[in-house]
């Protein structure tokens, strides 16, 4: 006998649904009446699926001593943690795998609102006039309008329709809504995100007249050879199609060719129509273009485009994936900003708003489907639900409900069947479909490296070498697989500081059709705002199984600042390349668009002196067409009377334009007139000599312990601790993925000490020749810098020298024993009174970060920043902040002239506490300015997910000799 009641059941049952309208069409308005429910809505939660029975879902029923929530809205994320706390995994699934059952444990809140039709709702004309949408609803839900019991519904990011027109009153109707946190749904839905229960997209009642628009489809396709479009809208009701820019009036079902504007991201020429029924007329924004795979490429109108994409997760750091309109465009409008013309909605059909604005600005759009069951890799895929039967329904009725929802966008150019879901016959079963259904788009899936069911052959966080062996069809694969192009549906892993390698890939990416560019993972970082931790990731919560801050790996910060990781690719991507001209004074501008020409951007040139801007001038540069280059005299450069003298051309939008205003720059490059000049050694020669006093040496403006050779002031400037420094606080990209295959170095880094190196003092030498080393002229220190238990080290050097103004350091290094894993960074550091330390001025690259394989972006010039503005907030602390190319840098009184030039660093706390911190809320400026400057730095890579830098940024241990040059603060530079 079983107690157990049976109300719950379909919970667990694996079919998406009952009591669902077939899904259709998505449009964003119609001049049919409809009412919005989002709002305040009452909550009541329960610990188990079946605590509760339905009497809530009766009318009269009084839920006044419930809590509320808002509507779109996750219940965890709401109520300051009184209704439970959001969970964070990777691939894991948070309960065991024994599908489809899902833990007792079920959080489930029951939703109930009373509504009215406003006033002017169409009088119920007696059946079906009405349909009650859910735009998404995570994990599962069962429905009731005014006690009747009208279905339930799984697969969490997409809409589900009911029809409801019998059931409405005009006034006091009681919505009631019981949403589960776990179902048979998740198995399908183990996205690498946040755990997020609730109703979190729009709740619409939808008036549906007599002769109201059913589901229809809007093919606008584009002859790249005739320049006509062909329109054709199937409507399942008949009625007529009007385009009246275009002069089209026809009856539904019936093409009409004519001579357009194509659409491109780049160009997203929209015609606004009219489809009209009987009952209702449907606005309609019509692209016309034609999505083809030709040659073994992905063309749209006729031409392979590149994407430049991102893969984008909802987020917003306190609604989580209850995104709201503002939320959405500033995301599309970041995008085009920075040059990304791609989208991945990774990994489910995005809120459809985001789609209208893809519409309209320009982004070609990867629509995925909402299926993931990636925690099954963990039993090499065994009960796998895309390989099990009667999963299959599910996967279709998921699939059917993005394609049906979003195939009237002219921005999707290709369906995704889902990500990290294995191989099966299910999701075989999702691309036939789709491929019947849709033959116009391509197929996407990552998962199929044979590409039995897809029509792009995609990989994720290949490293350069195997993209390129892809490229050249080294690779081999299925006989389908070698006619297809290669797009890296996730590369670049934008985790903490990085991603190092983009300059790299894309330059890849241009080198061989073959490759179609790639999508970023990811666009945002999935921070949760925390009162005491400034975001929370993974285990911030108590979460038993948990994934630390790989939750936090894109290219915005929780809150939308881009980080540098998007300036970088914003350049990487540029549209246009600007670089010098084979001819002396000459530039050389290539079209990097695949359809615009140039005509919407103005060219400027400046030149710089000492890294001084000498006045900017228009610069004619001819309207290129989509791949031409053009080279183009620059004005003449300025005498720099012995300076450093280099140009620097922008690319500008000349007019405003939906997505940024006149001015905003699309692209830039600079080049080199006149080179560095040497930088004037102080000392030798110059007769000024260290001075012993006591305890004291002096020599010109520094002084110096005289046991420890130990500076500690230069030019009146206390200086403290200043020694050789070898460590960063381990980027995430160091730390590396644990399934990394390659060698991750910031394990070996701490294993090997070189977190805590010691200091030797070998020899400290004043004298001339026969007083046992220096040379008379220098303040000569030795050292031994090695880490406890090991026997490698570094022989280090310090030569101090003066020409009685300048103090120089000439430091050299030596490695000792073998060294088997590169140094994270080599340079000195030293602390600076922080009190006096004021802002820093320097001549170099800015004015973010940057470090060997992310400094695309590092543009030459002068800077200043506050300290603090110099740090880079990733959400978990580590290495970051260092600018690059340094000539010379200001602070605290002190002016620093690098020979060569150097990577600058400063912070209000040690890099020790930096590699402490768990959370920005743990550093505290203390009372010194840490300084370092530094001779080189190890690459930083994509190993958090993908391959580490490549060897040519790895900073092997040699023989170095670097020097800096330090005096009083010149205050004008
Ligand atoms: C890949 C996933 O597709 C993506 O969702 C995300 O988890 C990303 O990794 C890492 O942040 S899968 C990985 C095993 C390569």
């Amino acid at each position: 006998m079983s107690l157990r009641t049976t109300a719950t059941d379909y919970v667990e049952d694996v079919s998406p649904g009952r009591g669902t309208l077939p899904p259709r069409a998505r449009y964003a308005s119609s001049d049919a009446a409809s009412l919005s429910l989002n709002g305040r809505w009452r909550l009541r939660l329960s610990a188990t699926a079946d605590a509760e029975d339905d009497a809530f879902a009766a009318p009269g029923y009084d839920a006044g001593d419930w809590a509320e929530v808002t509507v779109p809205g996750h219940w965890v994320l709401q109520g300051d943690g009184a209704f439970g706390a959001p969970a964070y995994t990777n691939h894991l699934y948070p309960f065991p795998v024994d599908p489809p059952y899902v833990p007792t444990e079920n959080p489930t809140g029951d939703h109930l609102r009373v509504f009215d039709l406003p006033e002017g709702w169409p009088a119920p004309a007696g059946g079906d006039d009405a349909v009650l949408r859910f735009d998404g609803v995570e994990s599962c839900a069962r429905v009731w309008l005014n006690g009747t019991d009208i279905g339930e519904f799984k697969g969490s990011r997409l809409p589900h329709e009911f029809a409801v027109g019998a059931l409405l009153k005009p006034a006091g109707n009681v919505l009631a809504v019981r949403v589960h946190q776990w179902s048979a749904g998740s198995y399908l839905e183990d996205q690498d995100q946040w755990w997020l229960p609730g109703i979190f997209r729009d709740v619409t009642l939808l008036h549906r007249p007599a002769g109201c628009a059913g589901d229809f489809f809007v093919h606008a396709s584009y002859g790249h050879a005739t320049g006509e479009g062909t329109l054709r809208v199937d409507s399942e009701t008949g009625g007529r199609v009007t385009v009246p820019e275009l002069g089209i009036d026809v009856a539904t079902g019936e093409p009409v060719t004519l001579p357009v504007d194509p659409w491109s991201a780049e160009t997203p020429r929209l015609y606004d129509g009219v489809l009209a029924t009987a009952g209702e007329r449907v606005p309609l924004r019509i692209g016309f273009r034609t999505v083809a795979l030709e040659d073994g490429l992905v063309k749209v109108n006729g031409k392979a485009v590149l994407f430049k994409g991102v893969n984008r997760h909802e987020w917003h750091p306190e609604r989580g994936r209850a995104l709201d309109p503002d939320t959405m465009r500033e995301d599309v409008l970041l995008m085009k900003r920075h040059n990304v013309n791609a989208v991945r909605t990774s990994h489910y059909p995005p809120h459809p708003a985001f789609l209208d604005l893809c519409d309209e600005y320009g982004l070609w759009v990867v629509d995925e489907c909402d299926v993931e069951t990636h925690g099954f890799v963990e039993q090499d895929w065994r009960d796998n639900p895309t390989d099990d039967d009667r999963w299959t329904p599910a996967l279709l009725d998921r699939a059917a409900r993005m394609v049906e929802r979003d195939k009237n966008h002219p921005s999707v150019v290709m369906w995704s069947l889902g990500n990290e879901a294995g191989t099966g016959r299910g999701l075989t079963a999702m691309a036939d479909w789709i491929h019947s259904r849709d033959p116009a788009r391509p197929v996407h899936y990552e998962g199929d490296h044979d590409c039995r069911d897809t029509d792009v052959y995609s990989r994720m966080y290949l490293p350069h070498a195997e993209v390129e062996r892809v490229a050249r069809g080294l690779d081999g694969g299925s006989r389908r697989r070698r006619d297809l192009p290669l797009v890296l549906c996730e590369y670049a892993h934008a985790m903490g500081n990085g991603p190092g390698g983009l300059a790299d890939y894309q330059a890849l990416f241009e080198r061989y059709d073959r490759l179609q560019g790639g999508f970023v993972w990811e666009w945002i970082d999935h921070g949760i705002r925390h009162p005491e931790l400034g975001y929370a990731y993974g285990g911030d919560f108590g979460e038993e199984l948990h994934d630390g801050n790989f939750v936090c790996d894109g290219l915005l910060f929780p809150d939308r600042t881009p980080s540098p990781g998007l300036i970088e690719y914003k350049k990487v991507i540029e549209p246009v390349r600007i670089e010098a001209g084979d001819a002396a004074g000459t530039v050389r501008v290539t079209n990097r668009y695949d359809f615009a020409d140039l005509s919407a951007l103005e060219f400027t040139c400046s030149h710089q002196v000492d890294g001084r801007t000498a006045g900017a001038r228009r610069l004619a540069v001819p309207p290129l067409a989509p791949g031409e280059s053009a080279e183009v005299e620059l004005p003449e450069a300025p005498d720099g009377e012995g300076a450093e003298v280099h140009w620097t051309v922008r690319a500008l939008l000349a007019d405003t334009t939906p997505w940024a205003g006149a001015g905003h720059e699309v692209a830039w490059g600079q080049g080199a007139v006149t080179h560095r000049p040497a930088v004037p050694a102080a000392g030798p020669g110059s007769g000024v000599r260290p001075v012993a006093d006591g305890g004291r040496i002096t020599l010109g403006p520094a002084s110096f312990d005289a046991r420890t050779g130990a500076v500690r002031t230069i030019a009146g400037v206390a200086v403290e601790g200043l020694r050789l420094d070898v460590w960063r606080a381990t980027t995430d990209n160091d730390d590396g993925a644990p399934w990394q295959p390659d060698t991750r170095y910031g394990p070996l880094w701490r294993e090997l000490g070189l977190h805590r190196m010691r200091h030797r003092t070998v020899a400290v030498e004043t004298g001339g020749a026969g007083s046992g080393g220096g040379d008379g002229e220098a303040l000569v220190v030795r050292t031994r810098v090695a880490p406890a238990g090991r026997e490698q080290g570094l022989g280090v050097t310090y030569r101090w020298s003066s020409d009685g103004t300048l103090v120089q350091l000439a430091v050299s290094v030596v490695p000792e024993g073998g060294w088997t894993v590169p140094l994270p960074r080599l340079g000195i550091r030293f602390g600076l009174d922080a009190s006096v330390t004021g802002s820093v001025r320097w001549f170099g690259g800015g004015p973010g970060e940057a470090y060997p394989d992310t400094s695309a972006a590092s543009r030459l010039g002068r800077w200043e920043a506050e300290v603090p503005d110099l740090q880079t907030p990733y959400v978990r602390p580590q290495e970051n902040g260092a600018r690059a190319d340094v000539r010379w840098a200001e602070l605290g009184g002190l002016r620093i002239e690098g020979d060569p030039v150097f990577w600058f660093t400063a912070r209000p706390w040690t890099s020790e506490r930096l590699d402490a911190a768990r959370h920005l809320t743990d550093l505290v400026p203390g009372d010194t300015v840490w300084v370092n400057l530094d001779h080189a730095q190890h690459g930083i890579g994509s190993q958090s997910c993908g391959p580490g830098p490549l060897p040519r940024y790895e900073l092997w241990a040699g023989p170095a000799e670097f020097s800096f040059v330090f005096s009083g603060q010149r205050g004008s530079g």
